[in-house]
């Protein structure tokens, strides 16, 4: 019972501060993603190849998440766009006040888009309002086809899901059909768009989109 009244106390500080976000971003008309998938499921790499095809890179901002090291943030800032790493230590999520620091280290002037890497964990993630526009789950096919059975919540809290690495399907018993059944049976309107980093195929789909919902946040 006590447990559950500090998650409870918990999740409602998050949710102060995650108001306190949406206020900042819809006041200054930035758009954010929170990323969020399995370690190794292809993020920051999404990330690198989506910086070259969304315009001026003063504009955008990646706030990374990671256990430990600066490696994801490295990786961004060689893009030339400003990134922040938070390392959460043993912490399997970004939380909200995370976020609200790292705004204040990153700087919001002139920025369009900010993207946030979540730590590489498919469910706790899926929990935290952190003041976003949308979460997208990106899911990469050496994982499998039934990953949205397993973990729904992040599929039924998410806006998208970006399903990475295509290139893998010949090597493995991913089923595209299985998948979008899955995906379906967890979420029927979760739209699903196949991204291979590795070709460039389908990130300008993943791009467009990403203006759309830019477009439908600030009319
Ligand atoms: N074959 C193939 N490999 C890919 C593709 N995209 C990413 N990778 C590889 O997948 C590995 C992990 O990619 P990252 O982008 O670091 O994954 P991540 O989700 O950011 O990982 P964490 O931050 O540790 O959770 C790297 O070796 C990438 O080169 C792809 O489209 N096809
Ligand atoms: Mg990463």
């Amino acid at each position: 019972m006590a447990e559950v009244k500090l998650l409870e106390r918990v999740l409602k500080a998050n949710e102060v501060w995650a108001e306190e976000i949406r206020r900042m971003l819809r006041e200054r008309r930035i758009f954010c993603a929170n990323l969020i998938g399995s370690p190794g499921s292809g993020k920051t790499t999404l990330l690198e190849k989506s910086i070259p095809l969304l315009g001026d890179p003063s504009g955008l901002a990646v706030i990374e998440g990671d256990l430990a090291t600066s490696r994801d943030a490295d990786r961004i800032g060689r893009c030339g766009v400003d990134s922040i790493q938070i390392a959460t230590g043993t912490g399997c999520h970004i939380d909200a006040h995370h976020v609200r620091q790292a705004l204040d280290r990153i700087g919001l002037d002139n920025r369009r888009m900010i993207f946030i890497e979540n730590v590489g964990n498919l469910v706790c993630p899926a929990e935290f309002d952190i003041g976003e526009h949308a979460k997208v789950a990106v899911l990469s096919v050496p994982e499998g086809d039934e990953k949205p059975l397993k973990y729904p919540p992040l599929f039924q809290a998410s806006a998208l899901v970006v399903l990475t690495k295509t290139d893998l399907i010949p090597y493995t018993d991913f089923s595209r059909d299985e998948f979008m059944k899955n995906v379906s049976l967890v979420n029927p309107t979760l739209p699903v768009m196949e991204v291979c980093c590795k070709t460039g195929e389908g990130l300008d789909r993943w791009v467009e989109w990403l203006e759309t919902q830019y477009r439908a946040a600030f009319p």
